[in-house]
């Protein structure tokens, strides 16, 4: 009965291929109403030179169905999990990225610069108030400070680290650096203390170009903003140079480009001032050279017809995914 009862059992676990079923398994044979449970209990009433032999190989059988069942389980538990990923489902679909617009504007000014020659150098964000001010000939009380109302970090132990509010520091850092003949792009980000508008944010980006050998001159400068303008604007886009002032050059000018019949500002720039060739150790009687710095938040605005620069870092996708 014993023998019959085991072939049967373990015949049948054989065939067990989930969790519920092996359960169900459990339940038949070893539960509190299960056929070899039943057996156990009936032991006491069966005549004493049964009940020795059968007590002994009921028990038995136990200790094997049971150690049966623990082998069984944990391998049928781990497939639940793996059968429980539904391969009907649809897939998720991913979004692509892309590039922000102003990355998109950075690199393809500084792909139309490298073309021409210049090589591409990045500066630090936080500045030195002798790189962003004094060097570039805007002493302590020149109002041109005014005009840059500066964002200052507060340090332990010194007041004149700030935001740079413009790349042109990296003119200097550059020509101390490094010897004529120089021809470098500088992109990266700004801040001022400012208020934003339409046209204005207290964070943006610039691309300061500088130029130094000898003989370069002014129209060494137009001839390479006016090849810059053709290539982002096409040939016939108007372009307006007019004289500006910067104390870091002399003559200096800005650029401005046709917007709707509109002039929109997109660069300062000038003809390097020999107190700034003086500050980094340059004869100012041996070299000359030419700077800019352009903005091109102000760039793509005109060429993808933006009417407000603020929108490009509002972070709203339904403006950024248009890209
Ligand atoms: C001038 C002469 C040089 O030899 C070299 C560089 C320069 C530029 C100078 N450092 C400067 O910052 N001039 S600027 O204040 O007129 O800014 C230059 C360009 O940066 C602007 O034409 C504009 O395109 C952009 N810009 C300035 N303030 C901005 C801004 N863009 C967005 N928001 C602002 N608040």
């Amino acid at each position: 009965m014993i023998e019959e009862l085991k072939n049967k059992s373990l015949t049948e676990l054989e065939s067990v291929k989930s969790v519920d079923s092996l359960e169900q398994w459990r339940v038949k044979y070893l539960g509190r109403k299960g056929e070899l449970t039943s057996i156990l209990r009936g032991i006491g009433s069966l005549p004493d030179n049964e009940r020795r032999l059968i007590g002994s190989q009921s028990n038995s059988l136990r200790g094997l169905l049971e150690e049966q069942y623990k082998k069984i389980k944990p391998t049928l538990e781990k497939n639940l999990t793996h059968d429980s990923v539904d391969i009907t489902l649809p897939g998720r679909t991913r979004t692509k990225g892309r590039l922000h617009p102003i990355t998109s504007i950075i690199r393809e000014i500084s792909e139309a610069f490298s073309d021409m020659g210049f090589s591409i150098v990045e500066g630090n964000e936080s500045e030195l108030e002798h790189y962003n001010f004094d060097l570039l000939n805007i002493p302590k009380d020149h109002p041109a400070r005014d005009q840059w109302d500066t964002i200052w970090l507060d340090r332990p132990n010194r007041d004149d680290n700030l935001l740079r509010t413009h790349t042109s520091p990296m003119q200097a850092r550059i020509m101390e650096n490094s010897k004529p003949p120089i021809r470098v792009i500088i992109p990266g980000k700004c801040y001022r203390y400012e208020a934003t508008d339409a046209t204005h944010e207290w964070h943006f980006h610039q691309i300061e170009g500088l130029v130094v050998g000898k003989n370069i001159s002014f129209s060494d400068l137009k001839g390479t903003l006016y090849e810059l303008a053709r290539r982002i604007f096409g040939p016939s886009r108007k372009v307006r140079f007019r004289c500006d002032f910067f104390p870091f050059v002399e003559p200096g000018v800005d650029m401005s480009i046709d917007w709707k019949g509109e002039w929109i500002e997109i660069l300062g720039a000038g003809m390097v001032h020999p107190k700034v060739f003086e500050g980094v150790g340059y004869d100012p009687n041996v070299y000359s050279g030419f700077a800019f710095g352009m903005g091109p938040e102000r760039i793509a605005m005109l060429r993808y017809d933006i009417e407000d620069i603020r929108q490009f870092f509002s972070n709203d996708l339904r403006f950024l995914s248009q890209f």
